[in-house]
């Protein structure tokens, strides 16, 4: 049985050994599940913190993935959940996100609440997520599929107060969403200024294609950086990126 809270200890280890973690995205939509393991070992190897497994939208179940990681690799499977549907019970953790920069109840509190029986029943480690998402220069499926508007790129006010409520609501964690193969990323200013009243950890992700912008964005204050899209095209890179994020 997984201990309450084991995910969050661990995270906070990676927090006290590097200066920033950095975690890959797995779409289970883009991946055969011998793809996965293989992407799974790499990661391992390369020096990946953990892995989020998730979408906005996705076509296929997560367990065949779920199982192939957990044989193929140590690291925490972190499930990355864009519904309720999106659950699995041999993953380590769940990002128990609510999307606080939406105005939309359902996903506010809606998937949340079908969700908890079968999180409780998997016994799967819930960390209380805030998700916000923040305009990335092109419309994202996230946005698309949540019916939200994403908070403007020149709207720091309103950015660092969403984060400052999910810190007050007792949130785990903050990630700032630019959206999965978003053209901007999330303005450095915009980490920097959230960073500076926060004391939570902030992860960041969204459009992060160069080991160099990912250490940008540790430097104006990520705790832990997210790639997805670069990484399943560019599988190579994920030492780079290791490296200039740790
Ligand atoms: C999306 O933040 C993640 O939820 C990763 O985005 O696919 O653009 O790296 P990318």
């Amino acid at each position: 049985m997984i201990k309450p809270n084991a995910t969050q200890h661990y995270l906070q280890s990676i927090l006290m050994k590097h200066r920033a973690g950095y975690f890959v995205l797995i779409d289970p939509d883009q991946h055969t599940v011998s793809s996965c393991a293989r992407l799974g070992e790499l990661a391992e190897a390369s020096g990946v913190d953990a892995l989020l497994l998730g979408g906005s939208f996705l076509t296929t179940g997560l367990d065949p993935i779920v199982e192939s990681l957990k044989k193929a690799t140590k690291l925490p499977i972190i499930l990355f959940p864009g519904s309720a549907l999106q659950l699995s019970r041999n993953a380590d953790a769940i990002l128990y996100l609510s999307l606080i920069s939406s105005r939309n109840p359902h996903y506010l509190i809606g998937e949340q609440v079908r969700a908890a029986p079968l999180v409780r029943h998997m016994e799967l480690d819930a960390i209380p997520t805030g998700y916000m998402l923040i305009e990335g220069g092109t419309s994202t499926s996230v946005s698309f599929m949540s019916g939200s508007a994403p908070i403007p790129r020149d709207k720091l006010d309103i950015a660092w107060a969403h984060a400052l409520a999910a810190q007050y609501m007792g949130m785990a964690l903050v990630y700032l969403e630019a959206g999965s193969g978003a053209k901007l990323t999330v303005p450095s200013e915009m980490i920097s200024e959230i960073k500076d009243i926060l004391e939570i950890p902030v992860i960041v992700g969204g459009g992060i294609r160069t080991p160099s912008i990912a250490a940008e964005k540790v430097e104006a204050g990520a705790d832990f950086i997210v790639t997805g899209s670069i990484i399943e095209s560019n599988p190579s890179l994920i030492e780079a990126f290791s490296d200039a994020i740790h």
